[in-house]
């Protein structure tokens, strides 16, 4: 199998996790490429007609793209258990509640990095961080029950995406009023998958 991916980018990191947890990491050979919305990577758009990544190259007929189908296939291919048959929606649902953070950040830096700075709008940059402290904060005072017992994708999609704020985002410090989520993170960090997938430029 091949990933197209870049080390930067939090989603391709949730599959790089998910390949490392489900033990398959000499399977798949990692291809970079740099992509954006506005200069999309030749190899990229072969992959996925949205030009974006992750996307995975099971064979030469079958290309998944997307990371929650890619987790979600590594995970069955493996039977790495990382979506419990009977916590699945509710695993499934915090999945998306850590993608639904990393769009919102991801969008931010795109809107510092790719927009003309006459054009860009710091109400809607405002708007797109309401999101993430709207969401950090319920993942803080909720303790969902999927935070906590054995590791999940829930677990650690949401450590994926703590992840990114430290990396694109550090100087909004998330982490402060948010003591449990603070603590919650920390105890995740030494876990191999994540430890070893820490995103980079
Ligand atoms: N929902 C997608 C989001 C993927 C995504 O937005 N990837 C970014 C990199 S972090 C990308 O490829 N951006 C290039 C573009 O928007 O054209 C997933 O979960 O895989």
């Amino acid at each position: 199998m091949k990933l197209i991916f870049s080390p930067a980018s939090p989603f391709v990191r949730k599959v790089r996790v998910m390949i490392y947890e489900c033990g398959l990491t000499q399977s798949v050979e990692l291809v970079p490429v740099k992509t954006t919305a506005l200069a999309t990577d030749p190899l990229a758009l072969n992959a996925n007609p949205l030009g974006k990544i992750p996307a995975l190259v099971v064979n030469e007929s079958t290309t998944l793209f997307d990371s929650r189908v890619i987790c979600r296939y590594l995970d069955d291919r493996a039977n790495a258990g990382l979506y419990p048959q009977a916590t699945l929606w509710e695993v499934l649902t915090l999945e998306a509640l850590a993608d639904g953070i990393l769009e919102a950040a991801v969008a931010m830096v795109y809107e510092a990095r790719l927009r003309p700075e006459e054009q860009q709008s710091q109400a809607w940059v405002d708007a797109q961080w309401g999101k993430i402290t709207k969401s950090l904060d319920a993942l803080d005072a909720q303790r969902f029950p999927m935070l906590e017992g054995a590791v999940n994708f829930a677990q650690l999609s949401i450590a994926c995406a703590l992840g990114y704020l430290d990396f694109r985002h550090d100087g909004r410090k998330w982490r402060d009023g948010r003591a449990w989520l603070t603590d919650w993170n920390d105890a995740m960090q030494d876990r191999p998958s994540l430890s070893t997938t820490l995103p980079s430029d």
